[in-house]
């Protein structure tokens, strides 16, 4: 039988890649979680229901670019299967008018070797979203007999949330003192919240990820060093993959308006990895209907350590991923953004060769640490 899943970090030759879809894309209504990530003065206030048809047309176009960017490179792509995202949806413990979609799988698959899990969202319009890649997954199990299919069920949300409206002067304060909307009555965490780099998990503390669910990923994988970093510039912190983004072992790109604050960078130092600003974003405004920023332009998916793909108009992260040794490949996305993101949301790993390594062997006092007595080495 076939090795079908394997990949421990964001950079190794990518073999394998699940691309997302449009189909049925609904503007969720609002629920505690997402009114937190709705900018104040955004048109999308208040804005729910199925996406315009013309919309998902254009956005399911792109995708289909970036579907022959890889295959032409020899990458297999796997597409998942949508549901009717506009069926409301209950637990015995919450009811919601309707589901999303199923274009940023990043957001929902976390691919850990040989192990894909369906991540505890904490909007509730995503609580089933995983079943648009159960298809997938049940096709990787029966081939691939090493393949880990798991997803994390516990939490409720009956009590996960402080429901409260703020201004955003009050939202920077909070998110310097890392005080977010989720409570830590349960685990919760998107997937995209998890970066990737072999032995050690970073993950960012915000809106879709709190602390409760570091600490189960430290017990789940007691062989991995799980690190908790925030960005204080970031009013709307949600996914780290708009604003600390691997290209290369040693290489990092990092938002300047969301700077990693000097006191969590000693473990970066101490291995000698460059932390290097990302180029500003070539647009002013995201397009239309669109909750995520204008730093999807460092929302990129590198192919291998030399190689990346970088959204077509985004021209000065294109002229600094050039400078900084990558070869470019430009992909048109930007019709898929208000699906959810960019080039690397819109994929989740499947196969990228290589292993589990440690690119962190230097060890020195590390704040980040979600629980630092197990690392007293
Ligand atoms: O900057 O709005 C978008 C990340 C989407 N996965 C941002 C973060």
């Amino acid at each position: 039988m076939a090795k079908i899943v394997n990949s421990w970090n964001d950079w190794d030759p990518l073999k394998r890649v699940i691309v997302g879809l449009c189909d049925n894309s609904v503007i969720p209504p609002e629920e505690p979680a997402t009114s937190e990530k709705v900018p104040v003065d955004s048109e999308m206030r208040g804005m729910w229901g199925l996406r315009p048809l013309r919309t998902v047309e254009v956005g399911n176009a792109c995708l289909e670019n970036l579907v022959k960017a890889l295959e032409e490179r020899g990458v297999v792509v796997d597409r998942p299967t949508p549901l009717q995202w506009n069926q409301a949806i209950g637990t015995p413990d919450f009811r919601n008018d309707s589901m999303m979609t199923c274009m940023p799988p990043r957001d929902i698959l976390l691919t850990m070797g040989n192990e894909i899990m369906a991540s505890a969202n904490s909007f509730r319009c995503r609580y089933f979203e995983y079943l648009a890649y159960w298809p997938l997954m049940k096709q990787y199990f029966d081939e691939d007999p090493d393949f880990l299919w798991t997803r994390l069920t516990d939490k409720s949300y009956k009590h996960n949330y402080y429901d409260e409206k703020i201004s955003l002067e009050e939202r920077l304060v909070r998110t310097a003192n890392k005080d977010f909307v989720t409570t830590e009555v349960e685990p919760m965490w998107d997937a995209a919240d998890v970066m990737r780099m072999g032995k050690d998990l970073f993950i960012q503390h915000g809106l879709t990820t709190n602390r409760t669910a570091m600490d189960w990923f430290q017990r789940y994988y007691p062989e991995h060093r799980v690190h908790a970093v925030n960005f204080p510039g970031d009013p709307y912190p949600i996914h780290i993959d708009a604003t600390f983004v691997p290209l290369r072992p040693g290489l990092i790109i990092n938002n300047p308006q969301r700077k990693l604050p000097e006191e969590q960078r000693a473990i970066f130092e101490a291995n000698d990895w460059q932390i290097v600003d990302a180029a500003q974003p070539a647009h002013s405004e995201p397009p239309e209907f669109c909750y995520s920023s204008v730093w999807l332009s460092m929302n990129c998916l590198v192919l291998d350590p030399k190689t990346v793909i970088v959204e077509a108009s985004e021209v000065y992260q294109q002229e600094e991923m050039d400078k900084l040794g990558m070869n470019v490949i430009p992909v048109d996305l930007r019709g898929a953004y208000a699906f959810g993101g960019g080039l690397h949301c819109s994929t989740a790993d499947v196969y990228r060769e290589g292993e589990c390594l440690d690119y962190f062997p230097n060890r020195v006092a590390d704040p980040t640490l979600v629980r630092p007595e197990m690392w007293n080495d």
